[in-house]
């Protein structure tokens, strides 16, 4: 009776060990986004653009991750305002990230302005937007301009929600389902 009450002691701990790493990840679940995929952050050739369609190939939502990879002394990661993006102004960065690779989590709804302090003048800029989980076109009251044109013929279904959403509501939904499973196995066992 003491030993079987000691092994259902220590799989109790166990038990509560897996639930806190499962609330741990269920916390961090978000995407990291390597800027400029393979080519990583550096002077683009075509300029500005490069990383502008970099950005709109991507939905970025709260908690992903921007990975910058340059090698350090060569790049810098900045985050910088709207007006310091567009002029290209580094006297007064909201963080300066010299060592690469830097990652910057994206932690609150709105845009992001990244440039490098030594080659934005280049094109090595990139802006984004980041939007909440559960409104991914950003509703929060006020209307997105014109970004819903008509489809032809109209009767096409709108595209499913992006990948990182549904990521998330499969790492919820898995937490969900697995933590009774593992408490009533425990029980039983
Ligand atoms: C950013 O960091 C670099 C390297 O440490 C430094 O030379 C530069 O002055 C910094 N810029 C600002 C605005 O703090
Ligand atoms: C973010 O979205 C708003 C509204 O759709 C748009 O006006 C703005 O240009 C976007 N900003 C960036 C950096 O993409
Ligand atoms: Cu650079």
């Amino acid at each position: 009776m003491e030993i079987m009450a000691t092994k259902f002691g220590s799989c109790a701990k166990l038990l509560l060990v897996c639930l806190l790493f499962a609330c741990v990840i269920e916390v961090s679940v978000g995407r990291t986004y390597t800027v400029g995929d393979s080519s990583g952050w550096q002077t683009p050739p075509n300029g500005a653009v490069t990383f502008s369609n970099w950005a709109n190939q991507h939905t970025f939502v709260v908690g992903d991750v921007l990975e910058f990879n340059f090698q350090t002394g060569v790049h810098t990661a900045a985050r910088v305002n709207k007006n310091a993006f567009d002029t290209c102004n580094t006297a007064n960065p909201i963080d300066n990230e010299t060592d690469g690779p830097a990652d910057f989590t994206l932690d609150t709804t709105g845009e992001y302005y990244f440039i490098c302090t030594i080659h934005c003048n280049q094109g090595q800029k990139l802006a984004i937007n980041v939007t909440s989980t559960g409104s991914p076109s950003g509703s929060g009251g006020s209307p997105s301009p014109g970004s819903s044109p008509a489809t032809p013929g109209g009767e096409l279904p709108p595209p499913p929600p992006s990948g990182s959403v549904s990521t998330r509501v499969v790492a919820t939904a898995s937490f969900v389902i697995l933590v009774p499973i593992v408490i009533i196995s425990v029980l039983l066992s």
